[in-house]
């Protein structure tokens, strides 16, 4: 309806309502990293009320208007301060019984009081995962939008708080599932809701330090450190690491570069054997005065892809790995230290050294765990299956999550392969859509490999897919066994393949419910679950062009496509139960395995 009508309610007539709230993208390019730097925490209990029909939005209740020009009371249809409370970072649909297979809109609302610490600090929010559309409002005033369910976004609140007071957060998380979005409606994992991760409040001088990165230098030589630096304002850099003897100024230049030396012998390489970090402290004094400070523990290592193989710290490695979602089945997508290191204890155990973060950004404490660990990381991107390649809004979406991802985590030695999707049927504009984003990965980073987890060509029977040329490392993912019964197939995919870069067995498995025995040919039974482990690993044995392997999956996850008997909601293919406890059989065929290699 037109809104010059004269009957025109803005409320219930303005059907692009949604518009008005994409003038702000939280994008990366308004990103903070909050890595080294203090937080204060704004979790906790906040007011939350399901909004199946958008109408926060729609009806702008985050105004939070009860009078009319005249002063009169209006029936407002909110009412705040009065609802229910629930857990921020949580997902509602495991916290709320009703709200299990909600998809829509939820409203979480709660007060802070800003203190200001110094004069002229500069005070930012920070999401660390949010799923997916997220709104937020401050006092009133709509501050930005942030589209993706599993990077972090910062806002600044400068102008929208008020010091020494109370302020209004309201945040409305849409978790709506879109052909357009990234990851697509159709998935193999449980869409959660909400405000599942941990959101803070950062404080910065007039100028700050934006983000920076600090790695070796993938010279070959194991002996420059580079440091780039994005501020806000003019000045210069003061970096900091007493263990290696460096001090060192540098004023920003145009890139906001700089390289150094440590000195020859004294750098001791991160590696799972040796996870050496080092104390690193970066101060930006600008010329307008004002220092800020973000401080680290930072590995240095080279990761590189030679031949068919892949070599860190200039020798090969084997990645010995599984993949896992963050699913819990308590928690749902929310996770905590104590989770990841479970999982890491749970990888060791099976002597491996790897782990495939599928398939979009896990918690930013991941990276930083296994950086302490000593485990290897594959992290990803959701531009799995058929997302709209076509489109360039959802071109735009995936190459943000994309740059948040390592924005993020591009100082984690652990991390050392970018994925940029899983699946993708191979058609033009697949391509041009991925190797865009291999392309974006290489200009943010060149110091980890590429790499994405592509199917095979099933009519020539043979490793192919055009996206390879593109990318350092192809992951494969194939279920022969499984899907494809006929293993005699998988043995002809190999045999006919000789591929020019390292491949990744990126996904291989089968379902099985644990304590569910039978035979090899018992679907859904261990024994089935474990023989197709057995005949998968001795048929990896004869091909040295595989670089590594992370089987599907370490632990059953929560899925809403899977509903046979054995199945019940869950993807039934894990190692070890969704109890994160009980391991099947076939987790001991690759701890076998991974002990020979
Ligand atoms: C795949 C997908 C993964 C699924 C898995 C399965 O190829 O990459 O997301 O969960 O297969 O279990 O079918």
């Amino acid at each position: 309806m037109d809104e010059t009508s004269e009957n025109y309610v803005a409320d219930i007539h303005n059907a692009g309502y949604e518009s008005e709230y994409t003038k702000t993208m939280l994008d990366h390019r308004r990103l903070i990293t909050i890595a080294g730097r203090e937080s204060e925490s704004l979790n906790g209990k906040w007011f939350f009320h399901a909004d199946p029909y958008d109408t926060c939005r729609r009806a702008k209740w985050f105004k939070e208007i009860r009078h009319d020009g005249n002063g009169a009371e209006q029936p407002v249809d909110w009412d705040f301060d009065a609802w229910e409370r629930i857990s921020v970072p949580d997902t509602w649909n495991i916290r709320e019984r009703e709200l299990f297979y909600f998809e829509g809109s939820g409203i979480y609302v709660r007060d802070f009081c800003y203190v200001p610490k110094e004069t002229g600090e500069r005070p930012f929010l920070c999401f660390e995962g949010a799923s997916y559309e997220t709104s937020v409002f401050l006092n009133g005033i709509f501050a930005g939008t942030h589209d993706g369910g599993s990077t972090p976004f910062t806002v600044d609140i400068g102008d929208l708080v008020k010091a020494n007071r109370q302020n209004r957060l309201l945040v409305v998380v849409d978790a709506r599932r879109s052909r357009f979005r990234i990851p697509m409606d159709n998935t193999d994992w449980f869409n959660y809701g909400g405000l599942y991760r941990g959101v803070y409040l950062i404080r910065t001088p007039k100028d700050y330090i934006k983000d920076w990165f600090l790695r070796l230098v993938p010279d070959g030589t194991f002996s420059k450190i580079r440091l780039d630096c994005g501020v806000s304002g003019r000045g210069k850099i003061l970096l900091e690491i007493p263990e290696l003897g460096v001090r060192q100024e540098a004023a920003i230049a145009a890139d906001g570069s700089c390289v150094f030396s440590p000195g020859p012998g004294k750098l001791i390489l991160w590696s799972p054997d040796n996870p050496k970090l080092y104390d690193v402290s970066l101060s930006f004094h600008s010329e307008g005065g004002g220092t800020d400070r973000v401080t680290d523990r930072v590995g240095f290592r080279e990761i590189r892809a030679k031949g068919q193989h892949i070599l860190l710290n200039g020798k090969k490695i084997f990645l010995k790995g599984i993949s896992v979602h963050e699913d819990h089945y308590l928690l749902g997508k929310t996770t905590n230290p104590e989770i990841v290191r479970a999982t890491i204890r749970d990888l060791k155990e099976m002597n491996g050294n790897y782990l495939r973060l599928a398939h979009y950004p896990h918690d930013r404490c991941f990276a930083r765990i296994a950086d302490e660990e000593g485990v290897l990381l594959w992290e990803e991107i959701p531009v799995y299956w058929a997302v709209a390649f076509h489109h360039q809004n959802t071109y735009r979406d995936a190459e943000n999550q994309l740059c948040e991802l390592i924005l993020r985590d591009r100082n984690r030695a652990s991390v050392i392969i970018w994925s940029v999707g899983n699946e993708n049927a191979d058609t033009k504009d697949r391509l041009v859509f991925m190797s865009n984003l291999v392309q974006k990965a290489r200009t943010l980073d060149e110091t980890r490999l590429v790499s994405a987890a592509c199917l095979v060509n099933t009519t020539k029977l043979k490793i192919e897919d055009p996206l390879s040329a593109f990318l350092d490392v192809t992951g494969v993912n194939e279920y022969y066994g499984w899907y494809e019964r006929d293993f005699g197939k998988l043995s002809a995919i190999l045999a006919n393949s000789d591929p020019e870069k390292p491949v990744i067995i990126t996904e291989f498995g089968g379902g099985a419910r644990s304590g569910q025995r039978g035979t090899a040919d018992d679907l859904f039974s261990e024994d089935c679950q474990k023989a197709l482990y057995q005949k998968q690993v001795e048929m990896f044995k004869q091909y040295p062009f595989i670089a590594g392997l992370s089987p599907w999956i370490l632990y059953d996850f929560r899925c809403p496509r899977r509903f046979n008997r054995y199945q019940e909601g869950y993807n039934r293919k894990g190692l070890i139960d969704a109890d994160r406890k009980t391991k099947k059989a076939a987790f001991y065929v690759m701890q076998a395995f991974y002990r020979e290699r």
